[in-house]
């Protein structure tokens, strides 16, 4: 079995103005950082390219194809995986995927370290609204710009490892996580951006959303019997506040390495994927364990 150097690379806001290039430089910090720690996988936000624009409206939705890449690797992006390749470490990351036919997706990815993509992701669970909505205090337009992932969710062997994505919301849902845990899989990938403000009525309030996202993820670990990393692009984005609470968290739900800022931060573990296998032959046997036949509203209501 594999034991790997996991590095879950936390992004401090990217602003409307900042290019890609930037972005991109800043990602390239953090993958020499892991590199220096010894990490073999890395893993970065979701929409980890730029600002997180469905907190604005647009008539024209065209209007924000600016916001989207219609190639990967393109030239902004290919020093990323350049880097994966020198470094021999793979790497997951977060963008908006304009495809030839014209969707558009909130999508992530899994690069190998010899630089191939080995898995896509395109985000299932996508909140929020289509429409402006003048009663909220901040707009979720994400089912305005995005399509509904229609991959579903897959797990790939990379670097030894069962490898799966999810994206943010995704990580709320235990369906995606089953859907990942019935495939065996040892390490689950998550980048968001959540904001804290409230939408509606009153506010959840910060510590309640970093308790949500916690709950989430390490109930999903445990309850799957797999590594997670949950990585945050957070703080302030032209004036607009996203949690922090990047963490990496075992098959036992524990967290092994929690971020304490809400700025650009690499926090680093040594993952042995042996301790799968445990939860994976005892408490959660699917096989032995599970009863189908009662489960029926889950797959069709
Ligand atoms: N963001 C948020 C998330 O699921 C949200 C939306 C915020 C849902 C707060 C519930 C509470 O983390 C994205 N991008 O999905």
């Amino acid at each position: 079995m594999t034991r790997m150097i996991l590095a879950a690379a936390q992004m401090g806001g990217i602003q409307k103005d900042e290019t890609r290039q930037e972005v991109v430089a800043r990602m390239l910090a953090l993958m020499a950082t892991a590199h220096e720690k010894g990490a073999g996988f890395i893993a970065f936000p979701e929409m980890c390219l730029t600002t997180f624009f469905p907190r604005f409206y647009v008539e024209a939705r065209a209007d924000f194809d600016h916001w989207f890449e219609a190639e990967m690797p393109g030239p902004d992006t290919q020093p990323l995986f350049d880097a994966a390749k020198s470094y021999a470490m793979g790497m997951t990351f977060g963008y908006c995927e304009l495809t030839p036919e014209g969707e558009h997706f909130n999508t992530a990815i899994i690069v190998s370290p010899e630089g191939e993509i080995t898995l896509k992701y395109r985000k299932i669970h996508l909140p929020g609204h289509t429409e402006y909505e003048p009663e909220r205090t901040h707009q979720h337009l994400e089912k305005r710009y995005f399509l509904p992932g229609d991959l579903g969710f897959n797990v790939k062997r990379s670097q030894d490892v069962l490898m799966g994505l999810a994206i943010c919301n995704d990580r709320r849902w235990p369906e995606a996580w089953r859907e990942l845990g019935l495939q065996g899989v040892e390490l689950v990938c998550i980048g968001y951006n959540t904001p804290s403000q409230n939408n509606l009525s009153q506010d959840e309030g910060l510590k309640q959303r970093l308790y949500h996202h916690e709950l989430s993820v390490c109930a999903g670990a445990y309850q799957n019997s797999t590594y997670a990393m949950a990585v945050a692009k957070c703080g302030m984005e032209d004036g607009n506040h996203m949690i922090g609470g990047t963490i990496i968290v075992d098959p036992d739900g524990f967290v092994i390495a929690r971020a304490e800022s809400e700025n650009d931060e690499l926090i680093t573990a040594e993952a042995d994927f042996a301790k799968c296998a445990f939860g994976k032959s005892t408490v959660f046997n699917f096989v032995a364990h599970r009863r189908i036949e009662h489960y029926g509203r889950i797959a069709t209501q």
